[in-house]
């Protein structure tokens, strides 16, 4: 039989750690209790339907959009199994309008996290994909104080690490502490109670042969970006033309598939949202993190994402991520339109 290596989540941060004789263990101990947390979100991911917890609550998120009760659940398991860590000195989630402090009878730690606790919410009641996003800083301000806004507010290049769970047929993790570290997918043995290891330095395919937009707003997209579609949908053998498209509507679900495949993802700004849909902080910084660590390029359509100063906790931006040679393209589109 072949050998076979077991190797949990939790082995793997550890490790990962050790080839950092200055580190204190701390963002690995962090990075355990959010996996707890994916666990018991997944748990209640799968029994959904089976419960009576699915429906809208009527109450509105922050961006006046419906909550549905599972997204409550995640976000109080994110904030529960990391609150009273002593790694955190604050938090932020899509689902709250500010700051998530530290209650004061815990240790306040070194660390920011920024997540989006469930997203995809529009599929949870069809048994489609979603997932959940975070992001992870060190402090600016000085250890030992509540955290601040600033600390919130960084650019994405700052981040020590990023991941996301997918719910899907199965529940995937996949992390990464930067480019120099991998991209690294566990997968959850619900029977055992551990994520472990299988897939490995994940590295996205330099093209694609996918991409996935909203193309029902085909009406109110840049000139550029209407003809960069049409270019795709030609036929032309040399560049592997025509791409087939696939749209999921959890950003999470599209971008796994795509990185691993190969394609682009796109969430662009239009004549009715100059500012795209979707979250910088919770959602496009830590999946740009991921992607760039794993050979792909994500951009707002002109500049990085992760170079992006941000100026509030719940901004949006447009977003083309994917194989870093369907990025240039796509960003070559929507410059020549714009210059003539
Ligand atoms: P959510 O945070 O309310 O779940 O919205 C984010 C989701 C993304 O996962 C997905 O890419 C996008 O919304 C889909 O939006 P649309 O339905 O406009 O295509
Ligand atoms: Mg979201």
């Amino acid at each position: 039989m072949e050998h076979i290596r077991f190797m949990t989540l939790e082995r793997h941060i550890i490790e990962g750690e050790r080839q950092h004789p200055e580190a204190t263990g701390e963002l690995s101990a962090l990075l355990s209790d959010l996996a707890l947390a994916a666990k018991v979100i997944s748990r209640e991911v799968n029994k959904a339907g089976l419960v009576d917890i699915l429906g809208f609550t009527g109450d509105e998120n922050v961006h006046g959009e419906k909550v549905k009760k599972l997204d409550i659940y995640a976000n109080d398991m994110m904030i529960k199994a990391m609150d009273h860590g002593g790694h955190l000195c604050a938090m932020a989630s899509e689902e709250e309008e500010d700051i998530i402090h530290i209650p004061t009878q815990h240790r306040i730690g070194k660390y920011i996290i920024l997540f989006d606790p469930l997203d995809g919410s529009s599929n949870i009641d069809a048994n489609i994909s979603i997932g959940t996003i975070f992001s992870i800083y060190k402090r600016l301000s000085p250890d030992g104080t509540p955290g601040t806004m600033e600390d919130c507010l960084q650019p994405g290049i700052n981040q020590v690490a990023a991941g996301y769970v997918v719910y899907g047929s199965s529940t995937i993790l996949v992390y990464t502490t930067g480019a120099d570290h991998g991209v690294h997918g566990f997968t959850l043995d619900p029977s055992i109670g551990e994520f472990l290891l299988s897939h490995e330095n994940i590295t996205t395919p330099k093209k694609g042969k996918i991409y996935s937009i909203n193309e029902g707003n085909y009406l109110y997209w840049h000139p550029g970006l209407k003809k960069y579609i049409k270019y795709l949908q030609e036929e032309d053998a040399a560049t592997a033309r025509p791409y087939s498209t696939r749209y999921i509507g959890s950003m999470v679900a599209d971008i796994h598939r795509n990185m691993l495949y190969g394609g682009i993802f796109m969430y662009p700004a239009d004549s009715r949202s100059p500012y795209g849909k979707l979250r910088l902080m919770y959602e496009c910084n830590p999946m740009a993190m991921i992607i760039e660590a794993a050979g792909g390029r994500a951009i707002d359509g002109k500049k990085r994402i992760m170079e992006i100063v941000p100026t509030s906790l719940h901004q949006r931006t447009p977003i083309f991520i994917g194989s870093a040679e369907d990025v240039t393209i796509v960003e070559e589109f929507m410059r020549k339109e714009v210059n003539g």
